[in-house]
């Protein structure tokens, strides 16, 4: 058990900002492992991960890629995660199942806070990670100034385990703090071993010794050792390395340009040694060792032709493919490389694998054969929406296909969700931005052959009245045998803002016998539900005063008509005002951006509440206000321009106020009554 490595496969997570190279630092891993023959270009369309349309056309990824390799006789499972912030929900379902994450990063200074969503996140979860400065080939930065501009935003030390070696501007090799070995970097091979160019010796040992310094702080004999100016051996070094990284003690960073398999390698090696097995990672994740064999689901996939796939870990035991899991037989065991598939018969412990068509199976659910509930291995909850379209089909013959497809699009993604909305009559699709509605939107031509439209979602105004009436409503038909007769006499009141509506029944000695009495409640709120502006009416309250029957004639249908004839003609004499609906915000940026969050506020007719420091998140703040739902619908876009992307919110009804002027007019005229 002393060796570092095993035969289970173990799984690391690609994450990392938008663009940093993920994908191609995939290839180049497949490429190092063997496992691709010729190594692929997200430029050209070639590699194993973004195959699909969608991600194509985007040039960025949209999916989790799925690939494996091994390297030294170690099994690896890697899931490439899409680093758009509009996609966070999969890097979250992902991380959730590997045993840790590297996180590739750009050598950039003024933008690094982009690293902080991710970096916040895999502390949360608790999740250890590498980070690897990527794109060394195109930068002139330090590396200790980019290292100081990224620790800023980690909350665990980072420890860097490299020296680059420049040759001029260029970035040509590096010097390896824990082997005392430099290297030339060669293109899509293992770097040189060189000797350390004399320049550097003073550079390499200032390093060395930050290096050390950072693991005394975990280590308390290796901190005798440094004050008595002992050099630790080698193996001792490698060892608090191991640990410090499985107890999220530390971020190491290493360097390297994924496109040119520069310090790939060497990327591959530290993960062999220092990534722990399933069998800690189930541990973390509070999964004892024994028992039956269990997996856990983290992403459900459509695929046409296919059917669905619930894409699993196996954390202990192993799976059959016929087996029965959770009273679900698994038709099909495949373990994916991008869009390839291969099938299996078995899966052991660590394996990363897809299971066929598990109908009753969803993202999040552990998987035994005896199906026992378990709920200790954790799963995060689903983003909440910060933007929507409404949806429709251009044909109407498409809308029961059309919500087939959204019911798989969103099983697949949990955080695209569909509601219909009853006050406005629109269905709305919601999640993260506009670019990843934009892709469920292709995904509904390109997959399903559905032509869908999309709008700006509707603001669920209300109205009420300002001023009371009383109003006689008489309804009498006679028209050959059977009549129709109902007569009511109501007052109409305005109720403070939030009380809804109040009926109040003050018949007296059965001017009304009582069996009607449910039905005049009935036409009054019938009324209501379009008033005199055309919106729905709250904030009322009507008492039936008064009225006559007749005993043939009388019936609930002709009450409940006469009780809407009053309404129809006092409603408009109450004054009616329209009311918008206002919303608590909490929008969280990086404090440097708060003067700018302000500004945004306030051109969105927004009311400042406070700001104060986001609980858990250092150096950002959490600015409250109250701002129309109207302004709501596009903040995202704004905020995340002016927040290197980084800006989000979360919202809450909170309640209605009195919308009146020109904007009041404008809404009247274009979604009220005069509109219809
Ligand atoms: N110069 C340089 N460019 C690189 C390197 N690695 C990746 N790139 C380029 O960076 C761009 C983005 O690469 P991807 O691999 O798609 O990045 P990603 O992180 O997977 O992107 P998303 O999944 O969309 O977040 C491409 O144009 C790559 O060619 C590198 O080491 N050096
Ligand atoms: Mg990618």
């Amino acid at each position: 058990m002393s060796e570092a490595h095993t035969s289970t496969p173990r799984c690391v997570a690609l994450v990392g900002p938008y663009l940093s190279g993920k994908t191609t630092l995939l290839e180049s891993l497949l490429h190092v492992c063997g496992a691709r023959s010729r190594k692929g270009s997200v430029g050209d369309g070639s590699s194993v991960g973004d195959t699909s349309a969608e991600a194509k056309s985007r040039k960025m990824g949209v999916d989790l890629n799925l690939a494996h390799g091994s390297f030294m006789d170690d099994e690896w499972r890697f899931i490439d995660c899409p680093g758009s912030v509009e996609l966070r929900q999969d890097m979250m379902d992902a991380l959730s199942v590997a045993d840790a994450a590297v996180v590739v990063c750009e050598p950039e200074i003024e933008r690094a806070a982009v690293i902080a969503p991710v970096l916040k996140y895999l502390e949360d979860a608790g999740v250890p990670h590498v980070l690897f400065i990527n794109k060394m080939d195109d930068t002139e930065n330090r590396v200790r100034d980019v290292l100081a501009a990224l620790q800023a935003h980690s909350s665990l030390p980072l420890v860097l385990r490299q020296v680059p070696i420049r040759d001029g501007e260029d970035v040509t090799g590096y010097y390896d703090l824990v082997s005392e070995r430099a290297y030339h970097y060669k293109e899509g091979e293992a770097s040189d071993l060189i000797p350390l160019p004399e320049s550097m010796t003073g550079r390499a040992e200032e390093a060395r010794a930050e290096m050390l310094e950072s693991l005394a702080d975990f280590d308390d004999a290796l901190l005798e050792k440094l004050i008595e100016e002992t050099r630790p051996d080698k193996s001792e070094v490698y060892a608090d390395l191991a640990a410090d990284l499985s107890g999220n003690l530390i971020m190491p960073v290493v360097l390297g340009a994924a496109l040119h398999d520069n310090g790939v390698h060497r990327l591959l090696k530290l993960l062999r040694h220092e990534v722990p097995e399933v069998a800690a990672t189930a541990e973390r994740k509070g999964l004892g060792g024994g028992g039956e064999a269990l997996a856990q689901v983290f992403k459900t996939a459509h695929v046409p032709h296919v059917g669905k796939l619930s894409l699993a870990r196996v954390f202990r035991g192993r799976i059959k493919d016929g087996e029965t899991l959770n009273g679900c037989r698994v038709s099909g065991l495949l373990r994916l490389r991008g869009a390839e598939t291969t099938k299996l018969a078995d899966a052991g412990a660590g394996d990363l694998v897809a299971f066929g068509r598990m109908e009753d199976v969803r993202a999040g659910d552990v998987l035994t054969p005896s199906g026992a509930k378990l709920d200790v291995l954790g799963w995060p909850d689903a983003l909440a929406p910060v933007y929507a379209f409404a949806i429709n089909t251009q044909d109407r013959n498409d809308d029961v296909k059309l919500s087939g497809a959204l019911q798989k699009m969103c099983e697949e993604d949990r955080a695209l969700t569909v509601a219909h909305v009853a006050d406005t009559r629109q269905m709305l699709l919601r999640g993260q931005g506009e670019m990843h509605l934009s892709i469920a939107f292709d995904r509904l031509a390109s997959r399903y052959g559905i032509k869908a439209t999309r709008d700006r979602p509707a603001v669920p105004y209300k109205e009420t009245i300002r001023k009371p009436a009383v109003e006689h409503g008489r309804f009498k038909r006679q028209t050959g045998g059977h009549g129709q007769f109902g007569d009511v006499h109501i007052e109409i009141r305005p109720l403070p803002r939030g009380k809804g509506f109040a009926f109040e029944d003050k018949i007296f000695g059965g001017h009304i016998p009582r069996q009607y009495i449910p039905a005049v409640e009935d036409g009054v709120k019938d009324y209501l539900a379009r008033g005199p502006l055309g919106f729905p009416v709250v904030d009322v309250a009507v008492t039936l005063t008064n009225g006559s029957y007749h005993s043939v004639d009388s019936s609930e249908a002709a009450f409940k008509q006469a009780a809407r004839i009053a309404m129809s003609e006092a409603m408009p004499k109450c004054e009616p005002v329209l009311l918008e609906p206002i919303a608590e915000v909490r929008i969280s940026v990086p404090s440097e951006f708060t003067s700018k969050v302000n500004a945004i506020v306030s051109s969105r007719r927004g009311q400042l509440l406070g700001f104060d420091a986001r609980p858990g998140w250092k150096g950002w703040d959490e600015v409250t206000a109250h701002m129309p739902e109207a302004e709501l619908a596009d903040l995202i876009i704004e905020l995340r321009s002016a927040t290197l992307g980084l800006g989000t919110f979360t919202t809450r009804f909170d309640h209605l106020t009195e919308l009146m002027g020109r904007e009041a007019e404008r809404v009247v005229q274009t979604r009220g009554a005069a509109a219809q």
